[in-house]
């Protein structure tokens, strides 16, 4: 196969031997982050449809996921950043929700924000609300950022924007929801008319460094 087809099957394939190989070979030819968005994601979304359509089993999916998250940490030195200013423009406390596993996403918004000169404080996975309002308030975070790639975490994110309510905190954090089982409608519409605070919806990492 051609280099950029054969990277993308990796990742479907779960293939891991001579993958950074492959990567050098690619980083030839084009930045990394086009390597990410245009090869790597379209693997992953390949392996989304498999697996919805009872095509893969977990076990593969986990496989693709290990070498998506080999691939993405190969290529982030080689990723452009803002010189000179890291960590000064603010800081986000970031987080997969409660109940959720999936954090290729979040890392990805994690390294596009760090290599822009933001401050992020990257609490992983299965993260309750207690948790990220601590750490919020510990690192006197600009922004709470909340992932989630479940339906159900759709709805651990509502119930996370009433808790902030509750506590009277909605003024004093802006959030950014981002995770593929979200729509801008939801976000934008349905969690902005009952958060008190500013919520937006983030479809990228690159829209998520935009707001
Ligand atoms: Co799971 N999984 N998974 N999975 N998995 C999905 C999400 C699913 C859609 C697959 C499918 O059925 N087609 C489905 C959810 C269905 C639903 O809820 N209706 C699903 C399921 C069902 C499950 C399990 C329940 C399976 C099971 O156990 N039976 C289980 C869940 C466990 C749990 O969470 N409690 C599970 C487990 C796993 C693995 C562990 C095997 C693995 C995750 C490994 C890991 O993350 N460390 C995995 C994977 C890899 C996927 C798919 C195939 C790929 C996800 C991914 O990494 N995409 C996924 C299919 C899909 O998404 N269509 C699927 C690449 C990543 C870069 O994209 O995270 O969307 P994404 O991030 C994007 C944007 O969304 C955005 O920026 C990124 C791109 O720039 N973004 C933000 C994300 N967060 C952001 C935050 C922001 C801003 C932007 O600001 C705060």
């Amino acid at each position: 196969l051609p280099l950029f087809e054969r990277l993308e099957r990796r990742i479907v394939d779960g293939e891991r031997k001579g993958l950074e190989d492959d990567l050098d070979e690619a980083l030839e030819q084009k930045p990394a982050l086009d390597i990410v968005n245009e090869t790597l994601l379209s693997g992953m979304r390949t392996v989304g449809e498999l697996f919805g359509s009872g095509q893969m089993q977990l076990p593969f999916v986990l496989q693709s996921a290990e070498v998506m998250k080999a691939a993405v940490a190969h290529l982030e030195p080689h990723m452009e950043r803002v010189e000179g200013e890291s960590g000064t423009k603010g800081t986000i406390v970031l987080a997969t929700v409660k109940g959720d596993v999936h954090d290729i996403g979040k890392n990805l918004v994690d390294i596009i924000l760090s290599n822009n000169g933001y401050s992020v404080v990257n609490l992983g996975i299965k993260q309750p609300i207690n948790a990220i309002l601590d750490a919020a308030e510990e690192h006197d975070a600009d922004v709470i950022g909340m992932s989630g790639l479940l339906v159900k975490s759709t709805v651990v994110m509502k119930e996370n924007l009433e808790e902030i309510n509750q506590r009277g905190l909605s003024a004093r954090w802006p959030v950014i929801l981002g995770g593929a089982a979200l729509t801008r409608a939801f976000v934008e519409d349905d969690l902005a008319e009952l958060y008190a605070g500013e919520v937006r919806y983030a479809r990228d990492a690159f829209e998520g460094l935009r707001l």
